[in-house]
């Protein structure tokens, strides 16, 4: 058993049965001239957490644990896309619009891609998926039974919209879940703080929080993978 020093107190998993799962560290969310900025958001925020989730990353594959990535994008003839989710607010471009890094948020186009520092190796589990949370109209739930999983880290973005949302749904399952602070960005600071808050209120309601260093450390004291 690992554990690790979180809020609201400290997060155990057996290391046996622990996944990692990255949300939507896509270029379409993170890079300008993709969906996020056609909807009037400052990119430039997500930025931050390239780099932890990079690091995360490196010590999964480091202890030999599952990695998860997950990718929002649309079929191209936008058949999973509902009218409401296209037709919503005025954004610059729609989803399925050409733009500067291809179609925006469809599947196989440059910009529905994850950002190189975090790009899936081969053998990871990639999940697409149509709505904000990974396990609507998807096969997660299935794949995590394949893998014996109990426990999910959270890093990806944005922590409001995709990554609380899964974190929600994945609590409903039955999942224990902690969410690496630095690993995820809003376009929001504010947002960001107010879900961390309120991940781990009241007794952990949805989950867990931990800074990247105390997650480090922990599995550094496990000692069973070449970074421990
Ligand atoms: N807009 C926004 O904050 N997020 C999304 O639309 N998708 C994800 O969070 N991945």
């Amino acid at each position: 058993m690992i554990t690790v020093d979180a809020k609201p107190f400290a997060f155990t998993f057996e290391p046996g049965s622990v996944a990692l799962i990255v949300i939507d560290m896509q270029r379409d969310f993170i890079e300008p001239g993709g969906f996020g900025e056609t909807l009037g958001n400052d990119v430039s925020h997500l930025q931050r957490a390239v780099g932890p989730t990079a690091e995360l990353l490196a010590l999964f594959r480091a202890e030999g644990w599952p990695v998860i990535h997950t990718r929002e994008n649309h079929l191209p003839d936008l058949s999973d896309c509902p009218p409401a989710k296209r037709t919503r607010g005025t954004p610059s471009l729609r989803i399925g619009d050409e733009g500067p890094m291809g179609r925006i948020l469809i599947r196989g186009e440059p910009g529905a891609s994850i950002v190189p520092e975090c790009a899936p190796l081969s053998g990871e589990t990639v999940i697409d998926k149509p709505g904000k949370g990974a396990f609507y109209a998807t096969d997660l739930r299935s794949r995590l039974e394949e893998l014996g999983t109990m426990s999910l880290v959270f890093a990806g973005v944005t922590t409001e919209v995709c990554v609380q949302t899964t974190m929600r749904e994945a609590n409903d399952h039955g999942y224990d879940c902690l969410l690496i602070e630095e690993a995820t960005e809003s376009y929001f600071p504010g947002f960001k703080a107010a879900t961390l808050a309120m991940i781990s209120a009241q007794g952990g309601i949805v989950g867990w929080t931990a800074p990247l260093w105390a997650f480090k450390a922990a599995a550094a004291k496990s000692g069973t993978g070449e970074m421990a």
